[in-house]
């Protein structure tokens, strides 16, 4: 198969954590008779510093031409500690989202059995954690009308939703349902929020396409506090851009770092692929990035194109890095091994 590939690095370790992905990419390209055509392209606080904007003209026409972007992650200390900065790196990212319509960000929080004998969070690692969360990505809260008052004491953010917005989202999560457990839960704030009324309205409407599915709501404070206690009991959970974001985060601490996670942002054209986690500034350049969320972000752009197989064979020497334990520190607590070697082992042990 012939791709088109977008590398957008972005800012801290993500430059860093995408170059272990293209070599992962390269890997399936010579084991897999492929041929991947790379792209790079800038965003975020590098973006800038050489254009002005966090989404530069030139990155966004090729990633639409792209056939997915592969992204590393957004932020940098400069601007957050600059609340006043009126253009920001995140702007690139959000921005991305809105103008492809990537309106589904799909995390799955699934617990490595490789993994947990030698992690030092075993005790907190839930067996059999194995959940996906769909966060609405392009509406809601992030993209509401932003207001701050003249004299700079009052702010808003308004949280917006409409039936079409929820509705894209709702039915791109029970399919994947279907595929699962057949069990769904909405994750809202029903009791206090408007949007989250519409949300439940919207959602349980749906359902009744998907008679199959067993549909569950659950307020957020409680969600959060579920998926600590028990989260096996979730198979997909559906939510809105905020909740979604901090959600996922919080699942990460489940199955033992957010250096681990990878996630798909899904839209009728366009697809990207990034690590759940953000720019860790304070590790940029050190070697110390954990590669493995990027990596099997990877694994979802080939799962995506139908090429299971190339994605499994990803997984399989992400296993096998697991097992050898040539982890990072955030894995263990302390590792000789660095980004670079981590990707070079998993590069290296992609076989058909
Ligand atoms: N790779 C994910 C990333 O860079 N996240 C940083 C960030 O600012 N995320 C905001 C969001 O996901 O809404």
């Amino acid at each position: 198969m012939q791709l088109k590939i977008a590398l957008l690095g972005g800012d801290g370790i993500g430059p860093e954590v995408l170059a272990q992905s293209v070599k992962c990419l390269k890997a399936i390209e010579e084991t897999f008779n492929h041929s991947f055509e790379y792209v790079e392209a800038s965003v975020g606080a590098v973006a800038i510093s050489n254009t002005g904007k966090p989404l530069p003209d030139a990155t966004l026409k090729l990633c639409r031409e792209a056939d997915a972007i592969l992204f590393g992650a957004i932020g940098s200390l400069e601007y957050d500690n600059n609340p006043d900065a009126q253009v920001r790196p995140e702007q690139g990212l959000l921005g991305l989202r809105k103008e492809l319509g990537l309106f589904a960000n799909i995390r799955p929080v699934k617990m490595f059995d490789s993994l947990i004998a030698n992690s030092p969070l075993k005790e907190h690692i839930v067996r059999g954690t194995d959940l996906v969360i769909f966060r609405e990505l392009t509406g809601g809260i992030y993209f509401g009308k932003k207001s701050i008052s003249e004299d700079g004491t009052r702010a808003s953010d308004v949280c917006e939703y409409t039936e079409d917005e929820i509705g894209r989202v709702t039915h791109l999560a029970f399919k994947a349902a279907k595929k699962r457990r057949k069990k769904l839960t909405l994750v809202d704030k029903a009791n206090v929020l408007e949007s989250s009324r519409l949300w439940r309205k919207t959602v349980s409407e749906i359902a009744k396409s998907y008679p199959d599915v067993e549909l569950q709501t659950m307020f957020i404070d409680n969600a959060a506090v579920q998926m600590m206690m028990n989260p096996t009991q979730f198979d997909v959970i559906l939510t809105d851009n905020m909740f979604g974001d901090i959600l996922s985060d919080q699942g990460s601490v489940i199955i033992g770092s957010v250096g681990l996670l990878p996630s798909a942002s899904i839209g009728r054209e366009n697809a990207m692929f990034e690590p759940f986690h953000g720019s860790y500034p304070q590790a940029k350049g050190k070697n110390i990035a954990n590669p493995v969320a990027s990596i099997l972000s990877t694994a979802m752009l080939l799962q995506h194109y139908g090429l299971n197989e190339e994605a499994n064979a990803i997984v399989s020497a992400v296993n096998e890095s697991f097992i050898k334990k040539v982890v990072t520190l955030d894995v263990l607590g302390s590792s000789k091994y660095g980004t670079d070697y981590v990707g070079d082992f998993i590069s290296e042990h992609i076989v058909d």
